[in-house]
């Protein structure tokens, strides 16, 4: 009806419309009328937001049309709880989308604006730690590509990820104001809404019909308010809803302390509602005595159920019964678990359903997926705290326990240690909830992110939950969107690829397979050999301009970029660097192969080894670089801040990619997956993802090293003693030494110790253990590296076999075997 009124009509070509003139209308309009600004005075923010209005201003009608489309369909739809979303920059992602990238760079060069400019401009929420965020990310992409309905919901902290810079080698933490300049591409739904309850106490009673009820009676309220963002499709013409929770006070001022004068009083209210979701909390940081945490985990859940029941509720003739029916949601680790009480709550105090009935639609409802193995990144809450924040959610963890363990001793009467594994609560020290327990009772599917790590949760971590429900258990192993890592962020290789076999590969990417007769056309590796000098050249120019290391992109690129933890051994890769060093200071080497290492990656703020793995690799660089004996073959550059953004221009420029963490502690790992699309080779060990990416590749196009997880237990069963690899290694000692005696820290020989004390003593990663077997995986790179045209073959082989980790197909095997799923169609 709204499209037959003339003026409607009229006003939506130049919102919509995506010849230049239209762009560049509503681009002018969007600066003068929302930014109040000609061009002549406008700054790059101006121009920045103005762009962004325009491109969204695109994206809403594809984005309304699919939100009425799910609605009045019956199609099932897919929740993704995630307290974490690492969306990256979202202009070039959702011009590539829509498919008007060319026009809209014609319409600002027309304009005289620099549109390269508004990119590297564009701040990006960085609402993640790393690999469990930017997975929650890659699966709205697909989801939306993929036209499943769907909606993610999370927290839109205020703070993302610190932003990290490196001062005298150290990391320094800043703040992320990612918001300070306003975000286009949200829209704040001050009428989505939803008061949530803490603290106070329960109470229990009968009611006026004789029902047994419960009421909770909490001490504080705090309002959660819907902030959307479209997550659009490519190039279908949809698009789904990320829907992020910002904590506000009820009221924003306590009138009744105000009355009294209490002035502070009523504002500190106010303040101590908006501070739940100011923060992203580090990884690092152990759960237990984080009551922020619980809060804003359970702000986030609460307003989410209650959002889905709203719009549920909305159908008519939609019952609650039917919940589990419209819905499959999706617990991103145990941090949203906290949903499967709530649910329960919300069924059967507000709702006043039987118990079966409600535990039934809970667990049809929810599934679990596990990211990790390592017992100090287990989430537990004190039980005190627990109760204190949410004691009506307290008493029915015990009631759902009560009721599993029941059923635990029914199957197995006398095993007292399986029961003590089970329970929903650690009885062992301190009383405290296990939200993967609780999170695997009140599912009905439970995932690993890769084969390995699946088997491993199988045989030890979710064993005793393996043996009673092994139906409930799967892989899934993990993806990653090809639209961003490849499409976006290497255009020259995009190109290269799409002029030799179509574009199809865009959407389905194992048709990258194609590529495999022209591995050997040696043309064609010239081509790809060029585009991959140019990335480097890319690459390069941003760490002379960050840094004024000067780097030659015709040497290897070696690439190690990941958070930084001891489990993921970029210490490793040190000893490596330092062992090269010795050798070409000592003469050993007759023809070196130039190399560049380089690092990027994020510490924990609370993490001091962490942090000291930083300062040795900028240490290591700082020799090396200005030594005159070595830096004609190598040089060491730390990139900082390493991000979404940033990682466009290092996935594409890498020759080699580093995933050498110790076998069994990598739950999957991601960017093996985004480097080996790009074309880099894999130095890597036989841990998570990187055992499926040596199978696809084939092994001869991978190096492969180190212990594999049956021999690390061995070796810790039969009493592992770091000290004697050092006895039998004798360039290991020298590195070590040489760290440790402080050529590296100008003679302080204190300040590595800690690093290499404990690699003496405990090695608790087994960097050591696995030390000669990488020496021998480098020489190989060496080796493979002196034949350009063998290392180029296998580069085109590597990208040509990543189709299985597109997060495409991952998305396709949740929807097949855990969410039941199907795609709708909206039109184009
Ligand atoms: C927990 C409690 C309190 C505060 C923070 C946390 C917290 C936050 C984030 C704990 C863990 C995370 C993130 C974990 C993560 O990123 N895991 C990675 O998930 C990837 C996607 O599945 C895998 O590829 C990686 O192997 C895994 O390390």
């Amino acid at each position: 009806m709204l499209n037959t009124c003339p003026m409607v009509a009229e006003h939506t070509d130049v919102r919509t419309g995506l010849g230049l003139k239209e762009i560049k209308r509503d681009f002018l309009d969007n600066l003068f009328y929302l930014q109040a600004r000609f061009p002549e005075v406008a700054n790059i923010n101006d121009f920045y937001q103005a762009l962004s209005y325009t491109v969204r201003d695109r994206l809403l009608e594809h984005w309304v049309r699919s939100a009425r489309m799910f609605k009045n369909t019956a199609a099932r739809t897919v929740c993704y709880f995630s307290a974490e979303y690492m969306l990256g920059p979202q202009l070039g992602a959702n011009l590539m989308s829509l498919g008007i990238t060319a026009q809209v760079r014609q319409a600002m060069r027309e304009l005289g604006v620099d549109y390269d400019a508004l990119l590297e401009y564009e701040p990006e929420p960085g609402l993640g730690n790393g690999g469990l965020g930017r997975l929650a990310a890659c699966f709205m992409d697909s989801l939306a590509t993929l036209r499943i309905p769907a909606i993610g919901y999370g927290i839109r902290y205020e703070f993302g990820i610190f932003r990290q810079e490196i001062h005298e080698g150290w990391q320094v933490e800043c703040s992320d104001r990612w918001l300070a300049n306003g975000n286009p591409w949200e829209i704040r739904r001050p009428t989505i809404i939803f008061d949530v309850n803490f603290g106070g106490h329960t109470e229990h009673y009968t009611d006026d019909d004789g029902r047994y009820r419960v009421r909770w009676l909490p001490a504080q309220q705090v309002r959660g308010v819907a902030y959307d963002t479209p997550i659009l499709g490519y190039r279908v013409g949809s698009a789904n809803l990320l829907r992020l929770w910002v904590a506000e006070a009820v009221e924003s001022f306590d009138l009744a302390a105000f009355n009294i004068g209490d002035y502070y009083g009523a504002v500190a209210d106010k303040i101590s509602s908006e501070v739940i979701t100011k923060v992203l909390y580090p990884n690092d940081e152990p759960a237990a005595g984080k009551a922020l945490r619980l809060s804003q985990q359970y702000l986030m859940v609460s307003c989410s159920l209650r959002d889905m029941i709203r719009i549920h509720l909305q159908v008519p003739g939609k019952t609650l019964h039917d919940l589990d029916e419209k819905y499959a949601v999706q617990l991103n680790d145990t941090h949203p678990a906290l949903a499967i009480p709530e649910l329960m709550r919300i069924l059967l105090d507000d709702h006043l359903l039987p118990w079966d009935d409600a535990w039934e639609i809970t667990t049809k409802m929810f599934s679990f997926t596990n990211h990790t193995l390592l017992p100090e990144a287990q989430e537990l809450w004190p039980l005190p705290l627990f109760r204190k924040m949410l004691p009506r959610h307290a008493e029915l963890v015990f009631e759902i326990n009560y009721r599993f363990l029941n059923d635990v001793r029914l199957r197995y009467p006398s095993a007292h240690d399986r029961v003590s594994h089970l329970s929903l609560i650690d009885e062992y020290g301190e009383k405290s909830l296990r939200m993967a327990n609780l999170a695997c009772v009140g599912s009905h599917a439970i995932n690993g992110v890769s084969a390995l790590h699946t088997d491993l949760l199988k045989r030890s971590l979710l064993h005793d939950f393996y043996d009673l429900w092994p139906e409930k258990f799967s892989n899934k192993t993990n993806g990653v969107t090809p639209r961003r890592f490849l499409q976006l962020d290497n255009p020259a290789l995009s190109q290269l690829i799409t002029d030799n076999m179509g574009d199809e590969w865009t959407r389905n990417l194992d048709e990258l397979r194609k590529l495999e007769p022209l591995a050997t056309d040696s043309a064609f590796q010239q081509e790809w050999a060029a585009v991959k000098r140019n990335n480097k050249a890319r690459l390069a120019d941003r760490v002379r301009r960050d840094s004024g290391i000067i780097l030659d992109p015709d040497w290897l690129f070696d690439i190690h970029v990941k958070r930084i933890h001891e489990y993921k051994r970029q210490h490793l890769n040190v000893l490596h660097i330092v062992s090269r060093y010795l050798s070409l200071k000592q003469g050993k080497v007759t023809d070196p192969v130039p190399r560049v290492f380089l690092f990027g990656g994020k510490a924990a703020p609370g993490y001091h080894k962490a942090k000291l793995i930083i300062k040795l690799i900028n240490s290591v660089a700082e020799v090396i670089n200005r030594d005159p004996d070595v830096n004609q073959y190598m040089h060491v550059a730390y990139l900082p801040n390493f991000c979404v953004k940033e990682a466009q221009f290092i996935y594409p420029a890498a020759d080699l990619s580093e995933q050498i963490s110790v076998a069994g502690k990598e739950a999957s790992g991601t960017g093996i997956m985004k480097l080996a699309m790009n074309g880099a080779l894999t130095i890597g060990t036989r841990d998570g993802a990187n055992l499926e990416v040596r199978d696809e590749v084939g092994k001869d196009n991978f190096f492969q090293f180190g212990m594999d997880v049956d021999e690390v237990h061995a070796l810790l069963g039969k009493g592992y003693h770091p000290r004697d690899m050092v006895e039998l290694n004798s360039a290991l000692r020298s590195a070590l030494d040489l760290i440790a005696n402080g050529h590296f820290s100008g003679g302080n020989s204190g300040l590595f110790r800690p690093l290499t004390d404990s690699l003496l003593n405990h090695d608790s990663f087994m960097v050591l253990a696995d030390y000669a077997s990488y020496i021998e995986a480098q020489a190989d790179v060496d080796k493979l590296r002196r034949n350009s045209a063998e290392w180029t073959r296998k580069s085109i082989l590597n990208t040509a076999r990543t189709g299985k980790f597109s997060s495409d197909r991952t998305i396709r095997d949740y929807c097949q075997d855990i969410w039941q799923v199907s795609p709708v169609e909206v039109g184009i």
